[in-house]
């Protein structure tokens, strides 16, 4: 990243990003109001959008049509725009930084992350020749993977050759379109791919209430999530799949045989990479209280290494939360612990950045809800009660990642026999999950599953034919009968 020819790349895709406008990508002619952007990291306006309306969502849904090629061109076509992504990248991480407050660090692995979603499902997509689309699908996709879990849902919804209507988080449609308007260069039908900005009561309503829709896939909060499943439950075609992509409260256990240095840096990366805006990322740690002392100090000094500010410089480790609605929800949460806080850095005064926060808790149950920034709560527990440690964490009812720490081989098992968990890291961080050799999704209240960039995704877009894949899609959204 840091040689003059890359930094010069990407200085003028930044330059080139004024003025900045995002409109619906539609067949038709877009309609609704203009609503302006803001950096997070400065608060200044630096674009704006033209928001779907009612009209605009009718008029393409019935513009939707399927992509009616054979699987070797529509495979070609997203390896292209796999191609287009990469070719783009100054102007890419410019507007990550921007619009969504990324670092560097943080929209290499975005772009990486696209990049593989295309050609992955592009090359299941080939190992699939006679499946069949399952018709108009919604994806509604979060700010905080603005491109990778936007184009995630995207590609395998078009390498099935469904007809997408894709509504891009109301923070993040800039970098959406921009996406959207590289899959059409590289060959997208615009029948097969409409762009369609715009709020969750307007456009998400009607995009997850119409008849016409036969699928949709989600990622965000498991609050939307059971919203979107009454939605389709009331009106879509009886059996058109939910696959959705949630919420965690997720945990890490480090034992007295970890190896603390390596223990500190993971615990770091997984609670404040992405200044904890991941749903994979870090909510509650265990340590075992024999090293917690120790430990904890090291993680505060670890903290203190933690550079915060302006998401361009290539030196900072955390950047702003999204927005300003952000900021002032979990800054007004860290102020009702403060007795509680044991460590607490400094954060620029300028946009919606939050101090990275460390606050002790008894336990995970004292966690209500998942919240979504750079705020990490500690416990210590005793040897003996690793089990009720585990089913503590069981009882939150999500289910996405887990981190442990021990050089103890039995305890691994121990832990995999008793913890219901989508993806379970083992001494290492629990963010980054590698499209591929390492699909990504939660059990529970976290998800619907089948895993993101893994084998069996695909088969979701598709029409069943034969034997269902694991998993229907009222099954484990309905498990979410475990309230709390
Ligand atoms: C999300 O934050 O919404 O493994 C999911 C990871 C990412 C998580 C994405 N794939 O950290």
């Amino acid at each position: 990243l840091s040689d003059d020819k890359t930094l010069a790349r990407i200085e003028n895709g930044r330059k080139s990003l004024a003025p900045l406008q995002a409109t619906p990508l539609t067949v038709g002619e877009a309609t609704g109001g203009a609503v302006d952007l803001r950096n997070p990291a400065t608060g200044e306006v630096i674009g704006s959008v033209v928001q779907a309306d009612q009209d605009c969502v009718a008029r393409a849904m019935s513009d939707a049509a399927i992509w009616d090629a054979p699987v070797t061109e529509r495979a070609a076509i997203l390896r292209k725009a796999a191609d287009l992504y990469e070719r783009d990248f100054g102007v890419i991480f410019a507007l990550l930084a921007r619009e969504a407050g990324k670092t560097q660090l943080d929209a290499v692995g975005e772009l990486r992350e696209a990049v593989d979603f295309l050609r992955y499902y592009a090359g299941e997509a080939e190992r699939r020749p006679d499946a069949l689309p399952l018709g108009r699908v919604t994806a509604i996709s979060p700010w905080n993977f603005p491109l990778a879990i936007f184009t995630g849902q995207i590609a395998a919804a078009l390498a099935m050759g469904n007809a997408v209507l894709a509504k891009p988080a109301e923070q993040t449609p800039l970098i959406a379109a921009h996406a959207v308007a590289l899959l059409h260069e590289a060959g997208v039908p615009r029948s097969a791919l409409q762009l369609l900005p715009g709020d969750g009561p307007t456009v998400g309503a009607a995009l997850t209430s119409d008849p016409r829709i036969d699928g949709v896939v989600f990622t965000g909060s498991t609050e939307t999530a059971k919203r979107i499943q009454r939605a389709m439950a009331k009106n879509l075609t009886p059996g058109a799949p939910l696959i959705a992509e949630t919420g965690g409260l997720n945990a890490m256990i480090v034992d007295s045989t970890a190896l603390p240095e390596q223990a500190v840096r993971d615990i770091v990366a997984s609670a404040f990479q992405s200044a904890g805006q991941r749903c994979s990322a870090l909510r509650c740690l265990y340590v075992q209280e024999d090293i917690a002392p120790a430990l904890i100090e090291m993680i505060k000094g670890a903290m203190d290494e933690l550079a915060v500010g302006d998401p361009w410089e290539l030196a900072t480790d955390v950047g702003p939360v999204i927005d300003r609605e952000a900021k002032t929800q979990i800054d007004a949460y860290v102020a009702g612990r403060s007795a509680q806080v044991l460590h607490r850095l400094k954060a620029p005064n300028a946009g919606t950045f939050v101090a990275p926060t460390l606050i002790e808790v008894a336990g995970i149950e004292e966690l209500e809800r998942e919240i979504f920034g750079p705020v990490l709560h500690v416990a210590t527990y005793k040897a003996r009660d690793l089990d009720k440690v585990i089913d503590a964490i069981n009882a939150t009812g999500y289910g996405l990642t887990f981190g442990l720490h021990t050089r103890i081989d039995d305890r691994v098992q121990q832990v995999c026999d008793r913890l219901h968990v989508g993806n379970l890291y083992v001494n290492r961080n629990q963010i980054g999950a590698i499209v591929g050799s390492q699909p990504f999704g939660g059990e529970g209240l976290s998800g619907t599953g089948p895993k993101a960039g893994g084998p069996c995704y695909l088969d979701r877009f598709a029409t069943p034919q034969g034997p269902q894949v694991a998993g229907t899609w009222e099954a484990p959204m309905d498990a979410a009968a475990i309230q709390r």
